[in-house]
Parts: C-alpha cells; sequence; structure tokens
C-alpha cells in the first residue's frame, strides 16, 4: 500500500525535477553548439585500464569524513578561485577564475543536460574545478563529495551548512541571499540562468525537497543494467534532491556553479554513476547513449557517442566522452 506521505514526496520530486529540467529561455540559445567554440585540442591520456598512465591516484571522499583542517583547506582554495584569481577564459562577464567555470556550464546548458553528455560533461567539469583549486590555489586534497543520502530528508541539519567549516546556511527572507559563512556576501557576475548580472548567491534550503537524495532511489538507478537507463534516473531524482534541496542559485540549470555546493553535488552524483560503472567494469566503460542535445536539432536528433568531444572552453583542455569514462585510468581520481 502506497501511503499518502510517499505519495506527496513523489509529487514533489517530480515538480522539483520538472522545475530543474526546464531551463530558462532556452529558446534564446539554441544556437550554440559545444563545437562552435575554437579550443586547444585534447591532451587528456587515454584510459589504459584502472590506474594506468596515472602518476599519483586523487582519492575523493566525503564532506562529513573531512578532518577539520581539511575543510578549511578545501574552503580557502574555493575563495582563492573566487578572489584571488582573475579570469582567463576571455568569456563575457567572467571576472574571476571561479566565474569561468559557472560560464562554461552556462553556455552549455542545453547540451550537457537532459541528454547523454549530462554525466560525462559534469565529470569533466569537477575534474576542472579540483585542478584549478589544485593548480592555481595551492590545495593539496582531492575534490570531496557531499554524501547526501545521509542527509536526505534533514538538510537543514546538514554539517555541510555550518557557518565555521562548512558552506554557510539559506538565504535570508526577501532576496534570498545567504548571510552567514566563508561566501556570504559574495557577488556572481554570471547568472542568474542566462544573464549576466551582479548578483548574491541565493538558497531556499527544504528538507522535503532533499528526500530525493534517499539512498532508496540512488539504489534504483545503480541497480539499472544500462547506461540508457541510469543516466536518465540519476539525472531526475538524485540530481534533483541536491539541486531543490538547496535551493536558489543551485535550483537554476544554468547558473548553478555559482553556489559552491554544486561542485560537491556533482561529484556525489559522478561518484553515484562511478559507482553503478564499478558494477560491470569493463563493459560500462564504454557504455553511453542518449542524444547530444536536449531538443531535437532542426537536422535531427545525433546520438552520443565515445568520440564527443566535452567543451572545457580552454579552462582545461578538452576532452572526449571516452577520456572521462574511466576515473582511475584516464582522470587519475578514485571514490574512496
Ligand atoms: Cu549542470
Amino acid at each position: 500500500m502506497v501511503s499518502i506521505r510517499s505519495l506527496l514526496a513523489i509529487a514533489l520530486a517530480a515538480a522539483a525535477a520538472q522545475v530543474y529540467a526546464s531551463p530558462i529561455a532556452l529558446a534564446d540559445h539554441t544556437h550554440l553548439s559545444i563545437f562552435d567554440y575554437a579550443s586547444p585540442p585534447s591532451s587528456l591520456s587515454s584510459p589504459q585500464g584502472s590506474g594506468g598512465g596515472c602518476s599519483e591516484i586523487l582519492q575523493r571522499r566525503a564532506w562529513q569524513s573531512l578532518s577539520a583542517s581539511e575543510k578549511r583547506a578545501y574552503l580557502d582554495a574555493e575563495l582563492c578561485l573566487m578572489w584571488q584569481i582573475p579570469a582567463q577564459s576571455g568569456l563575457a562577464a567572467t571576472v574571476s577564475r571561479y566565474d569561468d567555470l559557472i560560464k562554461a556550464h552556462q553556455l552549455q546548458s542545453g547540451v550537457v543536460h537532459g541528454d547523454g553528455w549530462f554525466l560525462p560533461f559534469h565529470r569533466l567539469h569537477m575534474y576542472a574545478h579540483e585542478k584549478l583549486l589544485r593548480e592555481e590555489c595551492g590545495y593539496e586534497g582531492a575534490q570531496p563529495y557531499w554524501d547526501e543520502e545521509a542527509d536526505a530528508g534533514r538538510f537543514t541539519q546538514a554539517e555541510i551548512f555550518d557557518t565555521e567549516l562548512g558552506f554557510g546556511g539559506t538565504g535570508r527572507v526577501g532576496d534570498r541571499c545567504i548571510t552567514d559563512g566563508p561566501f556570504a556576501n559574495y557577488t556572481l557576475h554570471t547568472g542568474p540562468g542566462y544573464q549576466n548580472t551582479d548578483h548574491c548567491i541565493t538558497r531556499t534550503i527544504s528538507d522535503l525537497e532533499s528526500r530525493n537524495s534517499a539512498t532508496q532511489f540512488v539504489e534504483e538507478c545503480l541497480a539499472l543494467p544500462t547506461f540508457a537507463r541510469a543516466w536518465p534516473c540519476i539525472e531526475s531524482r538524485p540530481h534533483a534532491g541536491g539541486h531543490a534541496g538547496v535551493g536558489g542559485e543551485m535550483m537554476n540549470p544554468i547558473s548553478s556553479p555559482g553556489d559552491p555546493l554544486f561542485y560537491l553535488h556533482h561529484t556525489f552524483l559522478d561518484r553515484v554513476w562511478w559507482r553503478w560503472q564499478e558494477r560491470d567494469l569493463p563493459a560500462r566503460l564504454e557504455d553511453i547513449a542518449g542524444y547530444t542535445t536536449q531538443t531535437r536539432p532542426r537536422s535531427g536528433w545525433v546520438n552520443a557517442t565515445l568520440d564527443d568531444e566535452l567543451n572545457m572552453y580552454g579552462i582545461i583542455p578538452n576532452a572526449t566522452v571516452r577520456e572521462v569514462m574511466d576515473i582511475k585510468g584516464g582522470l587519475c581520481f578514485e571514490y574512496v
């Protein structure tokens, strides 16, 4: 028997996924293609099996498992990207290096969501963020993930929102700007959505929306037999849980990287994908499916393939889908 409570949760999940899946003003940007921009050639090493070609394997851990000094080091490195390193992409409205990362996501929103590139692109985007923290801001750790399953249904109590050793809390009444923690008073230049306007980081943390991050829903995705079925599953409830559970900027499918929590959320999702891949290696290092766009191009749908190039706008070299399939072989990190 299905309870009223679970029906309500399902309805809310559907609503949250729907809002997140509805790009604002997408029509204005459908002319953008991942190949429209000149970009440097890929230089990532080809996957050579787990660990092959890596001098070091970074160990990505849950935020909740980091020590106080590890959390401090991560937050400091993020602040460095935001305040100390100037933009280098040359893209419109970018001021900081952090802006470069938001921009790469904003400009490609219509081709990296709701299609086969969703997981590969965000894997590379997380990798780029980790690389900038390490190479430009002296961070020595790995990109942490937020173990959202542990906080599902109780985001308002989650330690990740700590004001000292976390990302600060929810937004204030009215404009929803966050007012505490390391990122209070930070001015974003990219967003909301496709706009380029100066604005604060907003949040509306919701326990109800965060129920979508529950282990039950992650396990449902992990049990699916093909990438064609697994990616839409991961992109629905587990994806919506973090975005709608945090709310505000994170609720915006185009400019959500403006909240630094985006990187811990998408690293959590990347780990879900990797856990799914690990259930049938090496076959799932080659399993890709879905289209290359969210909406049907005039010339017709195109299937995503391992040879597709993922655009990083020069922030780091572009990579093919194939090059991001094996986290230990190509990208040199693992989840522990
Ligand atoms: Cu995204």
